[in-house]
């Protein structure tokens, strides 16, 4: 046996023993692009996570636009592409750091933080009619500024009594009370003090308060559940950050320092950044890795775990994992199913234009989507049809069952259809009969492509009893 075949047995024996890991793999939440800094929000029985976009290879955050995704079963996530960036704030130069969007009156308020013209940041916020976008700078200007650096990482939580608050802060922690607009505040802006007792120690000088070096840092995450407050955020851990958090029983303290909720483990990133929601009768911690393959501390992805609250409230310490959470949903695939909803993928990313939003592109032989849950039901449909555009020909999309080598019950292969941007529906019979729940694998393969070669966009998918 020569090298080269050595070699060829070599890599496919660690495929095969990889692959396993790799199938059942969904953190991160999403493969196609970066996305640190989660945010989630649950309006209308869809939960939305609001995350920022690392471009990775500088030895800095560079991060010029903000993102969303939803879910209605945590793991088949729908991309909408990026409805604000640095463009949207005309005050705004760099930095698209850490963001949250919360509803009040069919509106949705996304505050941000960015670098203003005058190089400190400042937080700002977009408002919009839908969770989803299109969103506008809603005040013009920054709503906070105080020409300091810690004004970054804004959280908002509205009380019980209608009262909304925004906390933000790195090295200091900040909060103001927001007027019923949602876009102005009254009174001054409190400084929150900051030591042992309150949030684990002061940074300063927290060698002498806190052994432990837990102290805050930032990425404050504040909300109430059953009259307790919450104050998570992102603390000072070995050798990056830790998420821990305070409790009050107001929404203004004073606070009490709780502890650690997640230890920093080899995330391959000196940050986290987290936050906590209920949906669906459970909670769920969202926080971000580097360890999406090209990341590190500068290229940071959404994770998310599910935890169970103590009955006094307290929050138990949460691991991160490969595996993530369980589904709680299906997808329906007699209805059309946009191709940016997905639970993982491999070589493929995601473009937006204006006449048709966002779509798969940048599919690459080998490549594919894993759709999860997918129920068929008991009656099998006869044909598979998806919406395409192909600059060039040769392209196949195949449709696999339950893995990437699970059979093919249907393909369609590829004429040009004018343009990269000309989408045309394709329709195609099934090749066998398909009931009950499975993973759906929408498999990029092609003839005679070489492996970096472009095979094709992908707008949606949907089967038919037809
Ligand atoms: O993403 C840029 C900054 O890194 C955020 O604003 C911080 O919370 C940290 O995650």
């Amino acid at each position: 046996m020569n090298y080269a075949m050595l070699k060829k047995i070599a890599a496919i024996t660690i495929l095969v023993l990889l692959f396993p890991f790799l199938s059942k793999a969904q953190n991160p939440i999403v493969q196609t692009h970066f996305s640190p800094d989660p945010a989630p929000m649950v309006h209308n029985g869809t939960l939305y996570a609001y995350v920022g976009d690392d471009i990775p290879g500088f030895d800095f955050y560079y991060m010029t636009k903000w993102r969303v995704l939803s879910t209605t079963d945590m793991v088949n996530w729908t991309d909408y592409g990026s409805p604000i960036s640095l463009e949207s704030f005309k005050w705004a130069r760099d930095r698209a750091w850490a963001s949250q969007c919360i509803e009040r009156n069919g509106k949705f308020y996304w505050y941000i933080c960015a670098q203003t013209t005058k190089n400190d940041m400042a937080i700002g916020v977009a408002v919009s009619d839908s969770p989803t976008g299109p969103f506008k700078d809603a005040i013009g200007k920054p709503l906070i500024t105080t020409g300091s650096w810690s004004n970054i990482d804004p959280t908002v939580s509205i009380d019980d009594d209608g009262q909304a608050y925004l906390y933000w802060g790195n090295g200091s922690l900040f909060y103001v009370k927001l007027n019923k607009n949602m876009i102005s505040y009254s009174g001054d802006i409190v400084t929150l003090p900051l030591n042992v007792d309150t949030f684990g120690g002061f940074r300063g000088n927290k060698s002498i308060e806190n052994p432990n070096k837990d102290t805050f840092v930032e990425g404050p995450w504040f909300y109430k559940r059953n009259n307790i407050y919450y104050m998570m955020y992102a603390g000072m851990g070995k050798g990056g950050e830790s998420l821990s958090y305070s409790t009050s029983n107001s929404a203004i303290g004073p606070w009490k320092y709780q502890g650690k909720i997640m230890e920093n483990q080899k995330t391959n990133s000196f940050t986290n950044h987290g936050g906590a929601i209920e949906y669906k009768g459970n909670s769920y911690l969202f926080y971000h890795t580097g360890l999406l393959p090209g990341g590190g501390s500068y290229g940071r992805s959404s994770c998310v775990e599910q935890f169970i609250y103590n009955s006094d409230g307290t929050i138990p310490s949460v691991s991160i994992s490969e595996q993530g959470v369980k589904p709680i949903g299906k997808i329906n695939p007699y209805e059309r199913v946009e191709a940016e909803t997905m639970a993982w993928s491999q070589k493929c990313s995601i473009s937006e234009n204006k006449k048709i939003g966002v779509y798969v592109s940048g599919t690459r032989l080998k490549g594919y989507t894993k759709v999860r849950e997918v129920d068929f039901g008991t009656h099998s449909p006869k044909s598979f049809s998806a919406s395409l555009a192909a600059g060039l020909d040769g392209g196949i999309l195949e449709v696999r069952l339950d893995s990437v080598t699970g059979p093919i019950i249907s393909s369609i292969q590829l004429p040009r259809t004018g343009g990269w941007e000309v989408f045309k529906t394709f329709t195609s019979k099934l090749n066998q009969e398909v009931t009950g729940k499975h993973d759906v694998y929408l498999c990029f393969n092609g003839q005679n492509i070489t492996a970096g070669r472009e095979l094709f966009n992908f707008d949606w998918w949907k089967f038919s009893t037809k």
